[in-house]
């Protein structure tokens, strides 16, 4: 049983909530880790073809790593923590969407922006405030940032720890998403509904031609992509999609 986590399911909908309210649900090492293990156990159910991410209580998605439990710790410490449950979320297959309402900070910032898309209320407030421990992004923040924001408008987050709005974040291509307050998980969980309604295997596939994008030269990025399409003409959903769009059926998806 999860301590810092809650784990529901809303039919092909996996939806995890980061329960850590009173802390403004800050990141310690044993939620990270739980986080990852929900997430592989969610990536491994065939039931489940979407996932949504969100934090309890109003004032925040995550507001970063937990500084208190961070602030005695060595290099050694920080490479034997946490870092290898980030990476177990860098590696689900299911596409994840962000519900975030308030603060995504730090840490918080650097998860929501590790899901596939992110929905956030119009309160929501984006940053990476970790100069002003002393310290730098650790999660991918400066560099998923620069990849979206451009170089300057990431510099002036990082370097002055000052945070963005969800408009702004829009604005950019960072949130797919901004809706009125208190509305993020109801709309990030039509927008799942959407993505679980698709073939599985092809959604999964998708994924991981779209992250290639982020990862490697334009050459290698277009043979996954290559790769990936035409694999998926060895499943069933391939002839089922096409078939019902001869047809002119809604296609029923196996995830074959
Ligand atoms: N860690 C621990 N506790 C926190 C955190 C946090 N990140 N954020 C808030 N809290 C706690 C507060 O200490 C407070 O607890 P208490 O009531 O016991 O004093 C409670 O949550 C409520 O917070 P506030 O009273 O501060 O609420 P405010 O509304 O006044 O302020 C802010 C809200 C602006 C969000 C403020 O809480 C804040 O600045 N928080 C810290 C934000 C921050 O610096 N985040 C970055 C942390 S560093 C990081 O994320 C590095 C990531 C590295 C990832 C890679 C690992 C391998």
């Amino acid at each position: 049983m999860a301590q810092y986590i809650l784990v529901e399911r809303d039919e092909r909908v996996g939806i995890l909530t980061i329960n850590r309210p009173k802390e403004l649900n800050a990141l310690n090492t044993t939620l990270i880790g739980e986080l990852a293990t929900a997430l592989e156990e969610f990536d491994r159910d065939e039931a489940i073809r979407c996932i949504v991410l969100t934090g309890a209580g109003e004032k925040a998605f995550a507001a970063g790593a937990d500084i208190k439990e961070m602030s005695g710790k060595s290099p050694i410490d920080m490479l034997q923590g946490d870092f290898e449950h980030w990476l177990r979320i860098k590696r689900i297959h299911t596409p994840i969407i962000a519900a975030v309402g308030g603060y995504a900070l730090g840490g918080g910032c650097e998860l929501a922006m590790l899901c596939d898309m992110i929905v956030a209320s119009e309160n929501a407030r984006f940053g990476q405030p970790e100069i002003l421990l002393g310290i730098i992004p650790g999660a991918g923040g400066t560099q998923r940032l620069a990849r979206t924001l451009g170089k300057y408008r990431t510099m002036e987050m990082v370097l002055t720890g000052t945070q963005i709005s969800a408009q702004e974040m829009a604005a950019h291509g960072l949130v797919n998403r901004v809706v009125p307050k208190g509305e993020h998980l109801s709309e990030a969980l039509k927008l799942a509904k959407m993505v679980a309604e698709q073939a599985p295997i092809a959604a999964r596939l998708a994924k991981e031609a779209v992250l290639a994008a982020f990862e490697t030269p334009l050459a290698e990025g277009l043979e996954i992509e290559r790769k990936n399409f035409f694999l998926l003409f060895a499943t069933e959903d391939m002839r089922e999609g096409m078939q019902a769009f001869i047809e002119k059926r809604k296609a029923e998806f196996q995830g074959r």
